[in-house]
């Protein structure tokens, strides 16, 4: 087959509406097109996103020229492949029609021969606004708007977050998104390989090959070869590949993730070679394990036959301009996913299938991926045209995807069921009921046992099974979404109240640091509730939310980057109050996704990673309360308000629970130690206790009453801490009562920075008293670190090591150096 390549920057586009060509980028989209030719400002800065939206109403036209060459044209056929077209699209070749689109994910390929000339030929591609498309199309479609300020996304098949949602600016994109190129063929082209994985009992595993040809041919045959790395595992002919001694792939944390290399050439009966197929795959069965237990029906992802609990987070598009992201930059999230011990991420259904190179990485790294469709929210049409372009975009989808080492599961839609359940039961509105099961109970399953092999499918998320969405019910059976608190506004503690079978959703806001604040919002406009800093709140009355939970934890902050700083805290303190109570129900819980990992722009947001890569605090804490050997702490009792704003505390146990996730059982020693504020030690333990996989562990119980008596709970807190091999795995501090109410001594640290390279440092901190969430920075430089907002213990050592992206010295990092822990903020 012959390929010619049309992406590249020799394309121009223009506003239908008349003005003059511009360079454009393909793939890309026409903000970036319009932002990089200067015609407009920064969509990020300011409040610039609202100055934007006449975008979205225009026509957008694509052209370029390129030359055909006669070897192209010897072929039998020429066609037209358009990876991704973003949406409204009619595809002109030398001035005649090629095709219409509607449907952003689903990539296309057209017989243009008759349309090609020898020589030079124009391609143009006219993109119709959205909008317009629209308020033309579907109009008796008028569900219950959720995310989408302006309403109707539901109408088109598109990325549904650039239209707006509580985390995400509106950018109605338009533009040539995927690859494009032209591809020349005789005889036969080869489409994919089906490659369908049977593990035997004796460990080895057998590949079936199945080829798909466009043109059939049941008489083709395979010349394969199998290879890890350098070496070659085995090659050989025919639609079966015996691996005796497979190397499995697993999820990160429970083993190693070989890819091996499986190359194809296919041969066709009359003995012409068709065409070469090649891909990394990983060795492993993923099974959703739904059994019946004593608590209603498991919930787990089961790979290679051993249950995995699922760490993780949900994933958004990480970019509102999708097409800017290359490989470097889309690794930068997933890599730091897995460095905060995570082994899953949901890839939510308002969003994009995504680009090759994300599922690369999350195949390398160890990251289970819950592919969602992408439906979220809202009721979406039924009509038989809406029906067959979501079939084709499912289909299409699949095929492309499921050969992934980590896919692991196909799910209809977010919340499509969750938010709409109490309309699509009631028995006076049957047609939507019929409509929501045709797509999410017929049409996509049919596709994912048709095309997707072994991959489950699950209808919704959250979904019980059964059109249960009681609280309950999740406990029972299930995946459960739980936004009381935030959307709710309850305790944090309500957090405790439910034993679910599988959190896949739940967060906290925060604001990002000053440092990705200075990236898009003006100094003269810089005050958190101005209007630059309102418009990257996506979530009505967020900052009031955000507010109301700092408040009911910590002082009134001193200053802006105080409050920052505090909502970070109190993001942190939610999701590790969640994740820690799910993974000490291990294996009735067996998976814990926060929302969310990242940010498409700058904007205050659940995310635990900013748009610009920082790390939030709850990043850094994540990494400590995902460890595979955590302890943690359930304290039965809690501190309420009654009438008149009293104060009463049932505060008096800690239970004092190991969660543990590694393969393999293992023994450590769990300590803890009560403190007073003023540095005594006032009772100290420890005990060896035994860690079984995929258990949470009450191990101790401690009564604090007395100590609470003798010294006020507000003087006193409890370190807990677990050893494995003589090191420390996790550790964690346990305040009594509100951290407002404590009296934390007046921070004095003592910091020491030893260079070890030009990129490389490690910095000391000590601390005469106790300092609760020590964050430290090195103001303007950008680097990693081993840990941060830890809490600083009197006279211990703590001991971070630093890299730098760029070159730094000891005199510019000491510089640099800025800190400040809770008893800074006030
Ligand atoms: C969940 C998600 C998103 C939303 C988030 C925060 O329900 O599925 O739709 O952004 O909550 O509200």
């Amino acid at each position: 087959m012959k390929v010619q390549k049309l992406a590249s920057s020799s394309w121009k586009f223009r506003d239908c509406s008349g003005t003059a060509w511009l360079p454009a980028m393909v793939p890309g989209c026409v903000h970036t097109d319009l932002l990089a030719a200067k015609a407009i400002p920064d969509p990020f800065w300011g409040t610039n996103e609202l100055r934007l939206q006449w975008i979205e109403e225009r026509d957008w036209e694509y052209r370029a020229e390129f030359v055909v060459r006669p070897g192209m044209l010897a072929e039998r056929f020429v066609e037209l492949v358009a990876d991704g077209l973003d949406t409204v699209a009619t595809v002109v070749l030398n001035g005649r029609e090629v095709a219409r689109t509607e449907n952003m994910f689903i990539g296309h390929r057209w017989q243009v021969k008759p349309l090609l000339v020898l020589g030079r030929n124009t391609i143009s591609v006219r993109f119709g606004s959205a909008m317009k498309y629209i308020r033309t199309h579907r109009t008796s479609h008028l569900p219950r708007e959720i995310n989408d300020p302006v309403g109707g996304c539901t109408r088109i098949r598109k990325e549904q977050c650039q239209f707006g949602w509580d985390w995400g600016p509106r950018f109605v994109t338009a533009g040539i998104w995927r690859d494009i190129r032209l591809e020349a063929w005789s005889g036969n082209r080869l489409e994919g390989i089906e490659v369908t994985q049977v593990h035997g009992r004796s460990g080895s595993v057998t590949l079936l090959l199945a080829p798909e040809l466009a043109r059939g041919d049941k008489g083709s045959t395979c010349r394969w070869k199998l290879s890890l790395g350098k070496r070659t595992v085995s090659k050989g002919e025919g639609k079966r590949i015996k691996v005796r001694s497979p190397r499995l792939w697993w999820p990160s944390g429970q083993g190693e993730q070989p890819l091996y290399t499986l190359s194809v050439e296919v041969v066709a009966s009359n003995g012409s070679v068709v065409g070469q197929w090649e891909k990394k795959i990983g060795l492993r069965t993923i099974e959703l394990d739904r059994h019946k237990d004593k608590w209603g029906e498991s919930f787990q992802f089961v790979v290679n036959g051993r249950a995995v609990f699922a760490k993780g987070a949900n994933w958004i598009p990480a970019h509102s301009f999708v097409t800017t992201l290359d490989r470097a930059r889309t690794e930068r999230d997933l890599k730091a996913a897995v460095a905060a011990n995570m082994n899953m991420v949901r890839v939510w259904g308002g969003g994009i299938y995504e680009s090759e190179e994300f599922y690369d990485a999350c195949d390398e790294l160890g990251l289970l991926v819950w592919q969602d469709f992408m439906f979220a929210c809202t009721l979406y049409p039924a009509d038989p045209d809406f029906i067959a372009s979501s079939v084709a975009e499912a289909g299409y989808q699949v095929r492309r995807l499921r050969h992934r080492a980590s896919l692991a599961l196909w799910c209809g839609n977010n919340e499509v069921w969750g938010i709409n359940a109490h309309e699509l039961v009631d028995p006076k509105k049957k047609a939507l009921r019929r409509d929501h099961d045709l797509l999410f109970h017929k049409a996509l399953p049919a596709v994912v046992r048709r095309v997707g092999g072994v991959t489950p499918y699950w209808p919704s998320s959250p979904w019980r099974a059964g059109p249960d969405v009681t609280h309950k019910g999740g406990t029972e059976r299930g995946d459960s979404h739980f936004w009381d608190v935030w959307h709710g506004r309850n305790p944090v503690k309500d957090y405790e109240k439910w034993d679910f079978r599988f959190a896949s959703e739940f967060g906290m806001q925060s604001f990002s640091s000053p440092a990705t604040q200075d990236t898009f919002c003006p100094k003269s406009d810089s005050n958190i509730f101005g209007s630059s800093m309102e418009n990257h709140q996506k979530n009505k009355g967020g900052n009031q939310v955000v507010l109301d939970y700092i408040s009911r934890r910590y002082r009134f902050p001193a200053d802006q980057g105080s409050l920052i700083y505090l909502s970070q805290l109190n993001q942190v303190d939610c999701v590790q109050t969640g994740v820690a109570h799910y993974r000490r129900l291990m294996p009735r819980c067996m998976g814990a996704l926060y929302w969310q990992l990242n940010d498409c722009w700058p904007v205050a947001s659940w995310s635990s990673i900013e748009f610009t890569g920082r790390w939030k605090a709850l990043h850094h804490v994540a990494r400590r309360f995902f460890a595979p050997a955590a302890v943690s702490v359930h304290i039965p009792g809690d501190e309420v308000f009654g009438i008149s704003n009293y104060r009463k505390s049932t505060v008096r146990l800690a239970h004092v629970y190991t969660s543990y996730d590694g393969p393999k059982p293992a023994t450590g020693i769990l300590r803890w130690d009560l403190f007073h504020l003023d540095g005594r030690k006032l009772v100290s333990g420890s005990k060896k206790v035994a860690l079984r996989p995929m258990q949470g562990t009450r191990q101790q119980t401690l009564d604090l009453k007395e100590a609470m008596a003798a010294h006020g709970r507000e003087n006193i807190y409890l370190r807990v801490a677990l050893d494995v091999d003589g090191s420390r795995v996790s550790e964690d501090t346990v305040l009594l009562t509100l951290p407002k109410f404590m009296d934390l001594p007046k921070p004095r640290t003592k910091a020491v920075i030893r260079a070890k390279g030009r990129h490389n440092a490690v910095v000391e901190f000590t601390s005469p008293v106790f300092q609760h969430r020590f964050a430290f920075d090195f103001a303007g430089l950008s680097f990693t670190c081993s840990d941060n907002f830890f809490d600083l213990q009197p006279g211990e050592r703590k001991s971070v090591d630093l890299r730098f992206a760029h070159p730094v010295t000891h005199a510019g990092l000491k510089r640099a150096l800025a800190h400040l822990s809770l008893a800074d903020t006030y």
